[in-house]
């Protein structure tokens, strides 16, 4: 069931904008630099054609680099063609992981701008998280945080689970959350590292990358928000607020078992009690800290991201540029798979309109 603020803003509004949390740009500035790299991840042409493609993992010939990754106007003419009013972009992965720290701050400010500006041309249709520069100090990292209030369209932060590239579990990280729960910058998780190679077999590399990103993608995600849990990371920061890639990875299937498997391993605190009486379970912080985006493909998994996290903590989503059509066509199967999943599951129009909008224009506040 909704809660009584989201079923106020489903009222209120007239029509409920369709939103889109999950959709990458990659501003062309930053396309050049990552084709000055000559290690994945890298952007470079390919022969026989010269096509400039963008690899982020090995064993992989990456995805052509057309303007759907860069150009805000195609982004737009995606958005009018599938319906979407809104889109909140985020730079795709490996964001500014790969950075060295004395670059990462200048890169993170024009980035965020330059996106921030895209923004602009197009006032009430975009909004965007931005990048942080992790790699830099940590006075660079609080000082992008702060002027990112100052940043009109700015709603959040995307995060990708290496952090500080020691996790998400790093108690480094836990000012950095503490900075951004003050400046109302709710976190956007998105994967990116997978799982090794070695974990799909000896075959894996025959299933081109249906393994990584059907299997590596989620369980990544749900490692990252495991290891935040396990870490009272939600204890220390209640009000931390994240808003987990594609349905958040496997954690609403797999919660029973791992809110099990602690209370199994008799986590103690630090009187050597069992199970830690502040500790916040797994379905706690499912329902108080996680919000989940709709891209899951299929009303089985939706379901089960709607029953852990409720209704009002569901968003839609499209993950584009990823995963275009395949017949060459101009429906994209992101954007119409997720959403019959989604017209499926919500039988109750109040509850279609929460997750197509509602509840990404309450939370973002887009207005
Ligand atoms: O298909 C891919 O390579 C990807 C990727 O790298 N990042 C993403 O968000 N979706 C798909
Ligand atoms: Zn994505």
């Amino acid at each position: 069931m909704a809660t009584a603020a989201a079923r106020a803003v489903a009222k209120s509004t007239l029509k409920t904008p369709v939103v889109d949390i999950h959709t990458h740009l990659y501003p062309p500035f930053y396309i050049d630099l990552l084709k000055a790299r000559t290690e994945i991840p890298y952007v470079r042409a390919f022969p026989p054609d010269n096509q400039i493609r963008l690899v982020n993992r090995a064993a992989d010939n990456g995805r052509p680099m057309v303007p759907h990754f860069f150009d805000v106007k195609t982004k737009i003419a995606f958005m009018d063609h599938h319906n979407i009013d809104i889109s909140v972009l985020s730079l795709g992965n490996p964001w500014l992981d790969f950075l060295p720290s004395d670059t990462a701050g200048q890169v993170a400010q024009e980035i965020n701008d330059s996106t921030n500006s895209m923004c602009a041309e197009y006032p009430g249709r975009l909004y965007f998280f931005a990048a942080l520069p992790l790699s830099a100090p940590p006075s660079v990292v609080f000082g992008e945080i702060a002027r990112l209030k100052t940043v009109p369209y700015a709603r959040g932060i995307v995060l990708g689970t290496s952090g500080l590239g020691h996790g998400l579990d790093d108690p480094t990280l836990i000012p950095i959350f503490k900075a951004l729960v003050d400046a109302s910058l709710p976190i956007f998780l998105h994967p990116h590292y997978g799982l090794p190679a070695s974990v799909y077999g000896p075959h894996g590399k025959e299933y081109g990358q249906v393994m990584p990103l059907a299997l590596g993608f989620p369980m990544e995600t749900t490692i990252a928000l495991a290891c935040l849990i396990l870490s009272g990371c939600f204890t220390v920061v209640p009000d931390l607020q994240i808003i987990a890639s594609h349905s958040g990875g496997t954690l609403p299937f797999l919660a029973g078992r791992i809110e099990s498997c602690i209370q199994h391993d008799r986590l103690l605190d630090s009187k050597g009690k069992i199970n830690n009486p502040t500790r916040k379970t797994v379905w706690d912080v499912l329902k108080n800290n996680i919000y989940l985006d709709g891209v899951i493909y299929d009303k089985i998994g939706l379901q089960t991201a709607t029953a852990t996290s409720g209704v009002d903590r569901i968003m839609f989503g499209t993950d584009h540029p990823f995963f275009p059509p395949l017949d060459g066509g101009v429906e994209w199967p992101s954007m119409t798979v997720n959403l019959k999943a989604a017209k499926k599951t919500y039988e109750r129009e109040e509850d279609y309109n929460l997750v197509m909008g509602g509840n990404a224009v309450r939370v973002l506040n887009l207005r």
